[in-house]
C-alpha cells in the first residue's frame, strides 16, 4: 500500500482541529484559570464524555472501560482481530499544560478520522485510547489506566486514599464503576498487535536539535517513595533548640540529601514534589512530616544503586535527630526500551515526511511503560517550547502538532504494508 494517496489528501491539515480539541479538553478543569483534571474527578467525566464524542464522530465505535478509560474502535477487514493501539493520556497533573497526554489521544483520532475521511481500510484493527490516571495526581500511583488495560493492576491499589481520604474504590463507586470489576478492563494477551503514542518531549533535545519530531528509544524507570518522618510536636517558644526531635528539619536534611545524591549522576534525577507538615502551625515544631520522593534513571541499576542509597541517608538522619521513619514505595516501574521494529517503522514514517531521525530517551514516564507488558511499544516525540511540561507556559506549535500526526498517520499505513 503506498502511503502517498491518504498523506496527500490531507491537504486539510490535522493540527488546526486537533489544537481546537486540545482547547476544549483544557476548558474542562476542577481549578478555575489553570488546567487540572485528575481521576474519576467530576472534570474527567466530562472530558470523557466529549473524547467518546469525537471518537464516535471519527468513525470508530467508543466505549468507557471499567477502570474508565475511554477507547475508541476502528475494525480492520475482520472484526475481532488485534489492534494497533494509539494511546496516551486524559488526565493532568495540577495546574498543568494542555498538551501533556491530550496531544496523542486527539492526534490518533485524527489519524482514524483521516483514514474513514479517505477510504482506506488497514488490514488490522485500530483502537484510539484515552487512559484515565497517568500522572498519579489523585492517588499518587501512577499508570493505572494503562496497568489495568495490561492486566497488572492489583486491588490493593483501591485502597490508596486521597488528600481528603477518599479510597479509590469509593472514587470508582461515585464515579460510577463497580471496583470489584477493575479486571475487567484487561485486554487479553494478543489482542494489541502494537502500542503507539505521540507525545510532547517534556524536554529540551528537540528544541535544541532544531526538529519537530523524535523517535523515543526508551522510556526511564522510575520509583515513587511516601516517607514519614515523625518527631516530636512543641511549642515554638519554649522548647530549646537542643534535643528537639522537627521533624520537618528531619525532612529538609532528606530533601538536600536527595539533591546531593542525584545532581552529580547524569541521567538521575530525585524530585521532592510533595510535602505535608503536622501540625501545620506557625507557633508549634513540626512532630510529623510527609513528603513523596519520585526517582528515576535511564538505567535501573543505576535508580535501584541510588534508592538504596538515599534510604541509608534517610535513616541516619532520622536515627541521629531522634526521628521515627517510614519509607512506602507506591510506584515503582522498570525502564521500558521501545521495540526495535516498531522503532524502524516510525523511523521511516520520519523520514518520509522529511525530516531527520534523531533518536532520544524518555525522562518523562508514560502510559507505553504498563502497555509494555502485553505489546510491544514505540513513541514519537513532538517538540515543546523551552522544553517545558507539567506547568501552564507549555507549548507545542501547530506545524510541530501537524508534522507529529502525520508521522502517526504514515507509520500506521507502512504497519499496514509491512503487514506488521
Ligand atoms: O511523571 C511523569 O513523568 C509523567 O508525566 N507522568
Ligand atoms: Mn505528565
Ligand atoms: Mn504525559
Amino acid at each position: 500500500m503506498s502511503e502517498r494517496p491518504v498523506i496527500d489528501t490531507l491537504q486539510t491539515a490535522l493540527a488546526p482541529r486537533i489544537v481546537a480539541r486540545l482547547d476544549a479538553l483544557a476548558a474542562i478543569s476542577a481549578d478555575p484559570g489553570a488546567i487540572t483534571r485528575v481521576y474519576l474527578s467530576p472534570e474527567q467525566a466530562r472530558a470523557s464524555a466529549l473524547v467518546l464524542g469525537w471518537m464516535r464522530e471519527a468513525g470508530m465505535t467508543a466505549r468507557i472501560d471499567a477502570v474508565g478509560n475511554v477507547i475508541g474502535r476502528l475494525e480492520g477487514p475482520v472484526a475481532g482481530e488485534p489492534a494497533v493501539v494509539i494511546g496516551s493520556h486524559l488526565d493532568t497533573v495540577r495546574d498543568a499544560g494542555r498538551f501533556d497526554g491530550p496531544l496523542g489521544v486527539v492526534a490518533g483520532i485524527e489519524c482514524v478520522a483521516a483514514l474513514v475521511r479517505t477510504g482506506v481500510v488497514l488490514p488490522f484493527a485500530i483502537e484510539v485510547v484515552g487512559f484515565a490516571d497517568e500522572e498519579g495526581t489523585r492517588f499518587a500511583t501512577t499508570l493505572i489506566g494503562s496497568r489495568a488495560l495490561a492486566g497488572t493492576l492489583t486491588p490493593d491499589v483501591l485502597d490508596r486514599s486521597d488528600a481528603d481520604e477518599i479510597t479509590m474504590g469509593q472514587a470508582l463507586l461515585s464515579g460510577g464503576f463497580d471496583p470489584n470489576r477493575i479486571g475487567e478492563a484487561a485486554r487479553a494477551p494478543g489482542t494489541i498487535r502494537a502500542y503507539l503514542e505521540l507525545h510532547i518531549e517534556q524536554g529540551p533535545a528537540l528544541e535544541r536539535a532544531g526538529l519537530a519530531v523524535g523517535l523515543v528509544t526508551a522510556i526511564s524507570g522510575a520509583t515513587r517513595l511516601a516517607v514519614t518522618l515523625t518527631g516530636e510536636a512543641g511549642h515554638a517558644g519554649t522548647v530549646a533548640m537542643a534535643g528537639r526531635r522537627d521533624a520537618l528539619a528531619g525532612a529538609a536534611e532528606c530533601i538536600l540529601a536527595v539533591e546531593a545524591r542525584c545532581a552529580p549522576e547524569p541521567g538521575l534525577v530525585g524530585t521532592v514534589g510533595t510535602i505535608l507538615a503536622a501540625p501545620g502551625a506557625v507557633n508549634v515544631i513540626p512532630g510529623r512530616v510527609g513528603f513523596s520522593l519520585d526517582l528515576r534513571a535511564p538505567d535501573d541499576r543505576q535508580r535501584r544503586i541510588a534508592l538504596a542509597d538515599l534510604a541509608a541517608a534517610f535513616a541516619d538522619i532520622a536515627a541521629r535527630r531522634g526521628l521515627e521513619l517510614e519509607r512506602v514505595v507506591t510506584h515503582d516501574a522498570a525502564c521500558a526500551p521501545c521495540d526495535p521494529t516498531l522503532m524502524a517503522h516510525l523511523a521511516a514514517g520520519i523520514a518520509a515526511e522529511g525530516h531527520p531521525v534523531l533518536r532520544l530517551p524518555s525522562g518523562a514516564g508514560h502510559d507505553g511503560m504498563a502497555i509494555a507488558a502485553i505489546a510491544p511499544i514505540a513513541m514519537l516525540f513532538v517538540r515543546c517550547r523551552g522544553g517545558i511540561s507539567h506547568h501552564p507556559d507549555e507549548f507545542a506549535s501547530g506545524p510541530d502538532i501537524e508534522a507529529g500526526a502525520r508521522v502517526l498517520l504514515a507509520t500506521l499505513l507502512r504497519l499496514a504494508a509491512e503487514g506488521t
